[in-house]
């Protein structure tokens, strides 16, 4: 079997008030491109598909003309949803009947039948390709028939599902399941705000055995535990999301084989972009935000001194930006005391990227010599090292 992985569309999404329709469509195009490139067998989002939980009609409309024109486009394409933590669940579970009309799958949340929990409804079957069991978010799993312990729930659901997914499975096909969790161990580093909290992070033992891939929405940034992964949002949803957006395209020969994982990139209409004072004077700043955003299309935030902070500077941010057609300006804001502490000493600048490469406590400890002029002592290198391992 062979699918594309994609979750965290977020569509209806405006970033400071602009609209974002065009970067979605410019995705679905590529997302359509690679289709007929890669004549995968299933198209999975694994949800968010939405902004918000109470769309638009627009935004309604919107995100099922851009469904119809990736089915139109490749008809042969099983197309397989599931609703996220931004999703109205009711909602997308609503609309699943008109959508399997046109061979399309959409799992709202979980499904019952006679008071029990109907686990066919989560199993989908692409004939002779292999089994994807949909498994929307929820803050409910059902209760168990017997002995129930509601901190076992989940973990109950997923092993009763993968359970009936292999007595289903004679052909020894390829298992896959769908999932729009907060997986523990992720990386969240690039995500501004999660709904779900750290609490609510699912262990992988609770997720069960039985599948060889897991295709996960949620976290934004695209990374692989294991059999796990994150596709990643198509699109940057906010000024934290400055890596490489892609879809995944994954192969599985059959059940038990390890998953053929590629990285398809995408192209972004607009990259998003936070552009700091630091020493220069508000004049240079200016002149430099108007060079930078006029050359390429992207969202820009200013970051501006405090010292700068006043209604004549926020005049000429106005009158700056009022020259810059090619960008879109989303406000400044007024760096932190230490910001600028940071910016008057001395010290290396390192890019974001560089950053992603440093070892935190080497980082840590090069900041504390600049900050008091000595060595780290040995029992703060002791704790913030446990810090750091805790936090990875
Ligand atoms: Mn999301």
């Amino acid at each position: 079997m062979r699918f594309i992985h994609t979750a965290d569309w977020h569509f209806g999404q405006t970033l400071k008030g602009h609209d974002r329709k065009a970067e979605h469509e410019f995705f679905v195009g590529q997302l359509i491109d690679y289709i007929i490139n890669y004549e995968p067998d299933a198209l999975l989002i694994a949800g968010d598909l939405y902004d918000s939980n109470t769309p638009s009609n627009e935004t309604d409309n919107f995100f099922r003309q851009q469904i119809l024109r990736i089915k139109q486009a490749c008809p042969q394409l099983h197309i397989i949803m599931i609703a996220g933590n931004h999703d109205g669940y009711s909602k997308h579970e609503a609309d699943s009947q008109l959508w399997q009309l046109g061979g399309i799958d959409v799992v709202g949340q979980i499904a019952f039948n006679n008071q029990q929990t109907d686990y066919n409804r989560h199993i989908i079957y692409i004939k002779d390709k292999g089994y994807i069991l949909a498994v929307p978010f929820t803050h409910y799993f059902p209760p168990m028939p017997e002995n129930d312990n509601i901190t076992e729930r989940r973990a109950y659901f997923f092993s009763q599902l993968l359970k009936r997914a292999d007595e289903l499975n004679t052909q020894n096909l390829p298992i896959v399941m769908m999932a729009h969790i907060n997986y523990q161990g992720a990386n969240i580093a690039n995500q501004e705000s999660l709904v779900v909290g750290g609490e609510d992070a699912t262990p992988a033992e609770e997720l069960g055995s039985g599948f060889d891939y897991l295709a996960m929405g949620h976290i934004h940034f695209p990374q692989t535990h294991d059999k796990a992964r994150y596709s990643g949002s198509p699109i940057p949803i906010n000024f934290t999301e400055t890596y490489q957006h892609s879809v995944t395209l994954v192969d599985i020969k059959e059940h038990n084989q390890q998953p053929d994982i590629t990285t398809l990139p995408l192209n972004n209409l607009f990259e998003v972009c936070t552009l700091r004072q630091g020493q220069a004077t508000i004049k240079d700043f200016l002149q430099e935000v108007e060079q930078e955003c006029n050359a390429k299309r992207c969202y820009y935030k200013l970051i501006i001194n405090a010292s700068d902070a006043t209604s004549a500077t926020e005049q000429d941010i106005l009158n700056t930006v009022k020259h810059i057609e090619q960008s879109r300006y989303c406000g400044y804001e007024i760096a932190a005391e230490t910001e600028l502490k940071d910016t008057n000493l001395q010290h290396n600048n390192y890019t974001p990227q560089q950053l992603e490469q440093y070892d935190p406590l080497k980082l840590a400890k090069e900041y504390y010599k600049e900050q008091f002029n000595d060595d780290m002592d040995e029992e703060t290198e002791q704790l913030l090292t446990e810090i750091i391992l805790n936090t990875k």
